[in-house]
């Protein structure tokens, strides 16, 4: 969908906004999603417009979920693949003892507010019965033929107050259609709107990246925009990920956030390839550690709510695979993730895949409890003393917080109202203790939340100072915290 097509739908909302604005308050402009910037605009003009760049209401709720667990689960559960070739026999397809409510009970106590199920991965097996292929549940000894993994999820869900996401893989091996276009874009339409009609709210819609020739050496041409119509339509409250473009993946399956991670962004989704030039152009992949500087705003003519999502297994794979229940992440290496994603403006979408038995493994469903409990303990009692009101704060300006009396902490977080956009671009983190100030610790951006570490401290006060920022500043939350330390014994898979 085109930049200005986005615009003019939210230009209503925009004028309705500043309408219902409190009249002793200047209205601000905001600019939903998308902006573009005016032919010949100075570099503070388009500062000044990007700093008002906001997320839908859709991206917004996407963020504050923070934790979403990945499930990767199908033909290749019982192949020992990764990338299944579409050649599988369904009738491997069979889990002894397959229990949805397992799963997601288990992700639920451990703090998780979404789930996204591979409905299908890359070799096309698609775990609800379709009536676009045979090769599905349908085909498999499992229920006798009758079973439905993507229903016994939405049930299970329901049940729990867990949000729902699915994983349909745009790259087909299976499917005889793929590569030729307009078929293959009917065929995948097609499984789209079976999911998007027939189970509910669906939150978030994965559309993977990964892509190879179909049959013969035939490229595949998606119609990203007939999808995209298609969704909105169908789920006009789902986030679209990766291919999508609510939802930028962070260019990297280790776990690894960026330390300046800007969610109002230069780069267009991959998807828009009228932009693909543009890209191209300002030099920007969804590798490049720099997404979102002044250097580029300065080259640049739209930009884009586009903030980052952290994909990463809990094992080496993203399928089950016995041989690596020794493997499983430490807690340690989860909690450095947890601040390297979650505390570096982007939200964990952590894989837990279900076995061939239809379970998660009791490995795995230990360590998300571990990193929950752990989490909690940390995040339970915040030492800063109304640190949630919240602030505006001009470059060069400082909060001062009283901080609770005879406190032990190691970790900083501080939250942006991203609702009015992001904007701090270098910050100063100083405590008071024995008579004098001190800084302990200085970051780039926060946006959504940041999470700093520094050495164990005992301050009386807390003070921030906006070094550099797009305008005035929103600050929404600051805390003081204590995260116990870890040591990490297991193998890292970064
Ligand atoms: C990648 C896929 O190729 C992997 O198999 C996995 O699904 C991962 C999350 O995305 O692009």
């Amino acid at each position: 969908m085109s930049c200005n097509k986005l615009f003019s739908r939210y230009l209503l909302i925009i004028a309705l906004l500043t309408l219902v604005s409190c009249s002793s308050q200047p209205s601000e402009t905001l600019y939903t999603k998308c902006v573009q910037f005016p032919e010949g605009a100075s570099l503070d003009t388009k500062i000044d417009m990007i700093s008002r760049l906001v997320p839908t209401p859709q991206q917004l709720e996407w963020q504050q979920m923070e934790l979403t667990a990945f499930l990767h689960f199908g033909i290749n559960t019982f192949t020992g693949n990764e990338w299944g070739d579409g050649n599988d026999d369904p009738q491997l397809f069979n889990p002894s003892a397959l229990d949805c409510e397992q799963w997601v009970s288990s992700l639920c106590d451990a703090g998780f507010k979404m789930v996204i199920l591979t409905a299908k991965h890359h070799d096309g097996f698609c775990l609800w019965p379709t009536a676009t292929t045979e090769y599905s549940v349908k085909s498999s000894p499992w229920r006798n033929g009758k079973g439905d993994v993507v229903r016994e999820l939405r049930e299970a869900c329901d049940k729990h107050g867990m949000k729902f996401g699915l994983y349909l893989s745009p790259w087909d091996r299976n499917a005889e259609c793929y590569g030729n276009s307009p078929e293959y874009n009917k065929f995948y339409m097609a499984q789209l709107s079976e999911l998007l009609t027939n189970y509910g709210e669906v939150h978030e819609i994965w559309l993977d990246g990964a892509c190879g020739e179909g049959p013969n050496g035939r490229v595949q041409e998606y119609d990203w925009d007939s999808i995209f119509a298609l969704i909105r339509n169908l789920q006009p409250h789902a986030v679209t990920a990766i291919m999508g473009d609510d939802v930028r993946w962070v260019g990297n399956e280790g776990g690894l956030g960026r330390a300046t991670e800007w969610s109002a962004t230069l780069i267009a989704p991959k998807s828009y390839t009228h932009r693909s030039s543009a890209n191209i152009e300002l030099g920007l992949e969804e590798m490049s550690e720099d997404l979102g500087s002044r250097n580029l705003v300065a080259k640049a003519d739209e930009a884009y709510w586009y903030p980052s999502e952290v994909d990463v297994s809990i094992r080496p794979g993203w399928f089950f695979h016995p041989e690596q229940n020794s493997e499983v992440r430490s807690l340690a290496n989860l909690v450095d993730i947890y601040f390297r994603s979650v505390g570096c403006n982007s939200t964990l979408l952590l894989n837990i895949p279900p076995d061939s038995r239809g379970l998660l493994h009791e490995v795995d469903v230990e360590r998300v409890k571990e990193l929950s409990e752990y989490l909690r303990a940390t995040f339970s009692e915040n030492m800063v003393v109304n640190g949630d009101e919240a602030r505006s704060v001009a470059v060069g300006e400082s909060l001062e917080y009283d901080v609770v009396i005879d406190s032990t902490v190691n970790t900083l977080l501080i939250q942006e109202d991203i609702s009015r956009g992001q904007r701090v671009e270098d910050f100063m983190v100083e405590i008071y203790s024995d008579g004098k100030w001190r800084c302990v610790a200085e970051a780039t951006t926060i946006g959504y939340k940041r999470l700093l570490r520094f050495e164990e401290l005992h301050p009386e006060r807390l003070r921030i100072t906006i070094r550099g920022a797009r305008g005035v500043a929103n600050i929404s939350n600051v805390g003081l915290f204590y995260a116990e330390p870890l040591e990490d014994e297991a193998a890292d898979h970064n």
